[in-house]
């Protein structure tokens, strides 16, 4: 970037620096005091390691420091005028000796390792010029006392760790020249900033974290030519006359950050602009028309922000331009062709925009280009016939997203250095040229969503045998063209750097070529949605970087290869829909990456390996519509991390694990047509994030858990066709449901659809339990005892205990419903208990009228039922 200004031949800059230093030193110093000077560099020695052993060996004191390796001495009095440790790889810090080398100029310890702060005593360096700490692990804030050193021309501490607020220590520096403290931590904002800097000529701060406006004292610093705030987050709006005072302004650099308002028209006075970069900001408004007189620019950066107008045809004054960034910036209109005149254009990425209509052939005739991306506007029309042939030096090419018709011109294999070339979800036509394969450099080809098309005779995918010449083919992406043709046996020939291939939806009808394992860098293949045939080859166990392999909605016949079991990066691995039988292999248990299994809609039988089930990881599971069988093993609770799981239409046997509760994260959960008996498990009020769960056509019995209210996020919930009885829960989701969701049950009861329960009653508690309810006032403890019911189911089944009369010492009494209770307290659940003892639970109630019940719950044994109530509540 703007490093190109100013670099000077530094070591001719380093003569001048001490030689005019030398000069001094005769007034300044007129005893020898070079043993201060040893005695420095000794202590620096002894803070350094530097690996190569170098300085330990060279800066020996049987020799004069001046020979030591990177120390420059002042001709006349053998000072040390000059310290240059430059990309020497050493560890260390900067000891406060350093600050008693009273003639040091020159001070470079460029791309090291130094660490830790700078110490004080460095202020003591009054003749120091340059101060070049670039890349290395510095931290602490800029220095206060550097203000002190006067004579500083050139101060770099880029890419280290430093941090704190540059507030008020950015002046003073009357000889400051250039300041670069690219990537660190600086915060704070700058308001204080820029007095006494006149001859400023670098400033470049980007890549900190710096808040707050630009002070307007910046805009006065007439000599500066490059400022550089990239990347930090300062806000506010640019001053109309930006450029009054900043006659020497070559490089503007504000991209991403959160500036506002317009872009000022002032920005036309910088005449000598060479950069003009403001790309991911807030700017609105329309793009200024001076901007367009700007003919010294070579970089205009504008994209992200939300402009409006069009790209005018007077853009060729811009005859110095290399690269124009407008993409995100939501301009309108057509591309003028006057674009074809700037010849010096490199880069032209105008994605994401709403330009429209037929691209200018004279845009392809621009030799400079490297990079070129249209996609997602409305450009439409077809490509020159002469796309490609004038453009020698361009590398990538990005069309997709548009509305461009006709066929791809043989002509673009002429741009020999093409390495991306992506005309996706356009509506081009005809078959894909074998000339693709004349772009030798090609790394990334996608096509998909394109009309492209082809048949069983010409084999619409014989294009692939010369992509076999691109030996760097890394991604090739040809999914959604009606191709019809079947994959050749070349298929195999295909780069070996293939890391990404994709071809669903191609109607490719063949079987998938054994000679595919030859492309053993593959990281994903999708076939999916074809009508591929036969069974899956072996070979692909050399696939070992696989990670996601989708082969569904095919005709694939045969079982699932144990060769996938070699495969210990996959991740994602989609059979459904296709016609696989016998077993799922056992061996997939030690695929432990794997994340998202689909073996839905197959003929696979027999039960899931129990392996299988210490997956741990897997987030979707999908083995719905096979004939699957044997019942759910209680491990089903080992798969934390599941957020979909379908094992709908198969023939589970047996109960629905209680374990299931410890899918806390999952969020659909299908078990449909199956032969699953037993109760649906309480545990699953603790799948709190289910928000489908189907368990219909199954053999469940016993009653919906009223703790399923909790599932507060469920929106789909079938149970019909059960053997459900009791009463439907009415909180919580449940309140949303219809009839259709409890269909064709035993005995449900409680909804308006259904039969009320007070008939059923006595068959809903399975538990035996008798209940107190007890009248809280609020902040006291219990006052009165209020007994109202007692609900027993007992052994002597259908008997409701009359309360007993000796339990009662006063006698204010309520009947309240079983159901009512349950209601209050949601169902007994975990987050009403107030407490527990070896009596039972005591639950806490709010019932319509607002009255807090405590209601106290005791666990029974029938046998020592009597007994245990005496003990209690003997007065
Ligand atoms: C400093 O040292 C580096 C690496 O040895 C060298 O490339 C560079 O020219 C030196 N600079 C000066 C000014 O001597
Ligand atoms: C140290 O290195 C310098 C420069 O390479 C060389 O001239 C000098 O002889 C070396 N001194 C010793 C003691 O190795
Ligand atoms: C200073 O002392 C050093 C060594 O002690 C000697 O080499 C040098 O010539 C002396 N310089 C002056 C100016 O006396
Ligand atoms: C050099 O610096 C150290 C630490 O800053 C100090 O203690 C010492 O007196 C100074 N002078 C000499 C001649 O070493
Ligand atoms: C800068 O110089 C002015 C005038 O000499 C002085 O008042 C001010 O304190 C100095 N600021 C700093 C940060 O040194
Ligand atoms: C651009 O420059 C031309 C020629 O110097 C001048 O006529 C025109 O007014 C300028 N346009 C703007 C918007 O400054
Ligand atoms: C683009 O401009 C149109 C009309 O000027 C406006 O309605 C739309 O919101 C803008 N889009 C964005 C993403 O700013
Ligand atoms: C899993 O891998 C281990 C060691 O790699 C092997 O011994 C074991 O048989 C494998 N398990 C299955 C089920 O294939
Ligand atoms: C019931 O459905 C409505 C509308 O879909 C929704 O806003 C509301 O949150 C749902 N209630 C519950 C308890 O899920
Ligand atoms: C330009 C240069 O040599 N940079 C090096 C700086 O040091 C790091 C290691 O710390 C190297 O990776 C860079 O190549």
């Amino acid at each position: 970037m703007q490093t190109t200004y100013f670099l000077f031949a530094g070591a001719l800059v380093l003569l001048h620096f001490i030689a005019t230093s030398s000069a001094t030193i005769i007034v300044a110093n007129n005893h020898n005091n070079s043993a201060s000077d040893l005695n420095a560099l000794l202590a620096f020695k002894a803070t350094i390691f530097d690996p190569q052993r170098i300085i330990p060996t060279n800066w020996s004191t049987s020799s004069s420091v001046c020979n030591w390796i990177g120390i420059t001495c002042n001709a006349r009095h053998h000072r040390v005028a000059a310290i240059n440790l430059s990309y020497m790889g050493i560890v260390g810090t900067i000891p406060p000796e350093l600050g008693n080398l009273s003639f040091l100029v020159w001070l470079n310890v460029r791309n090291n390792s130094f660490h830790g702060h700078l110490p004080t005593e460095l202020s003591r360096l009054h003749r120091l010029k340059y101060i070049n700490l670039a890349s290395n692990d510095f931290e602490g804030e800029f220095p206060s006392w550097l203000g002190c050193l006067s004579a500083l021309w050139y101060i770099n501490f880029e890419y280290n760790r430093f941090s704190g607020s540059l507030s008020g220590r950015l002046s003073n520096f009357t000889k400051l020249e250039t300041i670069r403290l690219i990537y660190n931590f600086f915060t704070g904002n700058l308001s204080e900033e820029f007095s006494a800097l006149p001859k400023l000529t670098v400033l470049d701060i980007q890549f900190n974290q710096l808040v707050g406006p630009l002070p307007q004292a910046l805009f006065n610093l007439s000599s500066l030519q490059i400022i550089g705030f990239t990347n930090n987050s300062l806000s506010g709006y640019l001053p109309a006359h930006i450029c009054d005072y900043l006659p020497q302004l070559k490089g503007l650099y504000l991209s991403l950050n959160n500036f506002e308002g317009e872009i000022p028209s002032g920005i036309g006075e910088c005449s000598g602009l060479q950069v003009l970069s403001l790309s991911y900001n807030k700017f609105r408004g329309y793009i200024p028309r001076e901007i367009w007189n700007l003919t010294t620019l070579t970089r205009l950066v504008l994209g992200g922000n939300d402009l409006t107008g069009e790209i005018p045809k007077v853009i060729d004054n811009l005859y110095n331009l290399e690269k124009l960034g407008m993409e995100n910036t939501n301009v309108t209109g057509i591309l003028p062709q006057e674009v074809g005149n700037l010849s010096k254009l490199e880069v032209v990425q105008l994605t994401s925009n709403r330009l429209r209509g037929p691209i200018t052939l004279k845009l392809f005739n621009i030799s400079t280009l490297q990079f070129i991306s249209l996609s997602e506007n409305s450009f439409s029309g077809e490509l020159p016939s002469t796309s490609g042939v004038f453009l020698p030096n361009l590398e990538e090419l990005y069309l997709g997203e548009n509305t461009f018709t006709g066929a791809i011109l043989t002509s673009i294999s002429n741009a020999s250095r093409l390495r991306v070339l992506d005309i996706g979800g356009n509506h081009f036509t005809g078959a894909i040229p074998h000339s693709l394969g004349n772009l030798r450099l090609l790394e990334v080809l996608s096509v998909t969503n394109n009309d492209f098309f082809g048949d069983l005779r010409s084999n619409g995918l014989s294009f692939i045998t010369s992509l076999a010449n691109c030996k760097n083919l890394k991604s090739l992406r040809i999914t959604g063209n009606p191709l019809n043709g079947f994959l050749p046996k070349s298929t195999g020939n295909l780069s070996s750097s293939l890391e990404s291939f994709h071809a669903g939806r191609c109607g490719i009808k063949s079987e998938i070529p054994s000679s595919i394992g030859n492309l053993s860098n593959l990281v994903e293949l999708y076939f999916e949605n074809n009508s591929l045939t036969g069974l899956i080859p072996a070979t692909m166990k050399w696939f070992l970087k696989l990670q996601r392999i989708d082969l569904s909605d095919n005709q694939i016949l045969g079982a699932i290869p144990s060769e996938f079991c070699n495969l210990l990066n996959l991740g994602e691995l989609g059979l459904g829909q296709n016609k696989l039988s016998g077993m799922v292999p056992s061996c997939l248990g030690n695929v432990t990456t794997l994340r998202y299994v689909y073996l839905n809609s197959n003929n696979l039988s027999s039960m899931i390996p129990t392996s299988f089930w210490s997956l741990r990881d897997i987030l979707e599971l999908d083995m719905s519509g096979n004939c699957l069988t044997g019942s759910l093993p209680a491990e089903i609770g080992n798969f934390k991390a599941l957020v979909y799981l379908n094992l709908s239409n198969n023939q589970y046997l047996g109960g629905i694990p209680s374990t299931i509760g410890a899918l806390q994260d999952l969020q659909g959960l299908s078990l449909e047509h199956n032969k699953l008996q037993g109760s649906i498990p309480d545990s699953m009020k603790n799948m709190l994030q289910l928000r489908h769960l189907d368990l219909s056509f199954n053999h469940l019995e016993g009653v919906i858990p009223n703790s399923l209210q909790v599932l507060l996020d469920l929106q789909y919930f079938n149970v019909s066709y059960n053997r459900l009885r009791g009463p439907i829960p009415h909180g919580g989701p449940f309140a949303n449901f219809t009839n259709l969701s409890f269909l064709s049950n035993e005995a449900l009861c409680g909804a308006p659809w259904l039969q009320p329960c007070a008939s059923i009653f006595e068959h809903e508690s399975r538990t035996k339990r008798i209940v107190m309810v007890v009248l809280l006032t609020s902040g006291s403890v219990i006052l009165a005892l209020v007994i109202s019911i007692f609900l027993i189911r007992l052994k002597l089944r259908k008997k409701i205990l009359a309360p007993t009369q000796n339990l009662l010492p006063m006698a204010t009494f309520e009947r309240v419903s079983f159901h009512e209770l349950r209601q209050i307290t949601n169902g007994f659940s975990e987050s009403n208990l107030l407490g527990s003892g070896s009596f039972g639970s005591v639950y806490k109630g709010i019932r319509e009228n607002g009255m807090v019940w405590a209601i106290k719950v005791f666990d029974l044994q029938p046998e020592g039922f009597g007994a245990r109530i005496h003990a209690q509540w003997k007065p």
